[in-house]
């Protein structure tokens, strides 16, 4: 286990780890859905809405240039967050599907012509999937897949044999939600820029673990959501190179995307504001700064190598119960910690109530990757998903109520 990091000290700053589930204290594994917020981004919010609230880049009086500077504030700190070249690279959405929707209703729209390929793998989320369903079917450009092996990895070799002169959009999930494969988006992104395709990454369940650098992936896009790196529900981010943003329509029209309007024509604002169409977020957006604050402030390393301690403990636990009914789904070697399994004979839904009981929280269902599911001939998992906040006790007590689960079925 991670000695430098206090993780006592971490948990206090969760007051909802505090509350008591069916008599029991929480214990929160259902992290890749959302994690939990620390007070600094619950105070933020309060103290936006005590203190500084207006609407942003528009007023000339004081609370509104307050609202406007902490708002910006935190796209600075998000630039040196991804190491963007420019904050105007970073644009505010709703989250990862919404940002993956602008990408493919603009970009793929300007770009794709019949016959064009966009190459995802067989292990996207549906928000990775659907838009590029819509737009293909708009343009003529067809869908291609990536296979996903049994382990649910993706063989390196496979993927770049998918990357032919006919892609001009890859857009690839980078860890997946519902195994925790991590995927060598690295070699991708080289191989597909080498026949001058654009590479899109979802990035939002590798947002918390990775340290991210844009600049040194390269990659053209990138989608974050704040919600799952301990910020507010309801904000996201789209990353894109500055060149490809500027050639790009808007997604949303209304105020804030423009520069002139006339009654027959308008011209459109600068990056970012383009595609930041009506009043944004702004107490979130401001709020998300402090979620950034703690992410940073712990170390992207730290936080990998303690989630990595409890994923090696939690497997090794699984072993050592011997939970002979119990079938791991995502085995890859390449993981971060998020595991989902099945239960012999039990619906992955009541193996949630049953830990629900418990006061354990982990989702249950086909985690938005029907198609992957689908591969696995199974219709959904039970998937636990560990964060910082995380510990060996609460695997421990996890443990131990998958083993009173399993002998009721004996
Ligand atoms: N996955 C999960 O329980 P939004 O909802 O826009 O913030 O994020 C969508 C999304 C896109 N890609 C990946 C890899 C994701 O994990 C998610 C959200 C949650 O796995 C809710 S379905």
């Amino acid at each position: 286990m991670n000695q430098s990091i206090d993780i006592a000290s971490i948990r206090a700053q969760f007051p909802v780890l505090n509350e008591q589930v069916n008599g029991k204290p929480l214990v929160y594994f259902d992290n890749a859905a959302t994690t939990q917020k620390p007070h600094s981004v619950i105070n933020a919010l309060q103290s936006y809405y005590q203190h500084d609230n207006a609407n942003i880049h528009r007023s000339a009086h004081t609370l509104a240039a307050r609202a406007t500077e902490h708002f910006e504030a935190t796209r600075e700190m998000l630039k040196l967050f991804i190491n963007a070249k420019e904050s105007a690279e970073c644009i505010f959405t709703k989250g990862v599907t919404e940002s993956i929707n602008l990408v493919a209703a603009s970009y793929g729209k300007l770009v794709l012509k019949p016959g064009d390929e966009v190459l995802l793998t067989e292990m996207e989320h549906h928000s990775n999937l659907v838009p590029w369903q819509r737009i293909c079917a708009e343009t003529g450009a067809v869908l291609k897949f990536i296979p996903v092996e049994s382990d649910g990895s993706i063989h390196l070799e496979t993927a770049l044999a998918c990357i032919n002169s006919k892609v001009k959009i890859v857009s690839m999930v980078w860890v997946s939600n519902a195994l925790g494969t991590i995927n060598p988006i690295q070699t991708i992104i080289e191989t597909a820029h080498g026949i001058g395709a654009k590479v899109m990454i979802d990035a939002a369940q590798a947002a918390s673990h990775f340290k991210i650098d844009v600049q040194a992936l390269d990659c053209d896009f990138m989608a974050l959501s704040s919600h799952k790196l301990y910020g507010p529900t309801g904000l996201g981010v789209l990353y894109g190179k500055r060149e490809l943003l500027a050639a790009m329509p808007p997604y949303q029209s209304g105020g804030e995307m423009i520069k002139e309007v006339f009654l027959t024509h308008s011209t459109y604002n600068e990056l970012p504001y383009k595609f930041e169409a009506g009043t944004p977020n702004i107490a979130d957006v401001i709020a998300f700064k402090m979620a950034l604050k703690f992410v940073s402030d712990i170390g992207h390393d730290s936080i990998a190598s303690h989630e990595n301690s409890l994923y090696h403990y939690l497997l090794n636990a699984i072993n050592h119960a011997s939970l002979k009914q119990l079938k791991l789904i995502g085995t890859s070697s390449n993981k971060i910690a998020v595991q989902s399994f099945e239960i012999e004979s039990l619906h992955h839904f009541d193996v949630g109530l049953l830990l629900d009981a418990s006061g354990i929280a982990v989702r249950t269902g086909h985690h938005c990757t029907q198609p992957l599911m689908r591969k696995f001939g199974i219709d959904g998992t039970v998937r636990a998903s560990f964060a910082i906040y995380n510990t060996t006790d609460e695997i421990d007590y996890f443990i131990a109520a998958l083993q009173k689960i399993c002998h009721r079925i004996k």
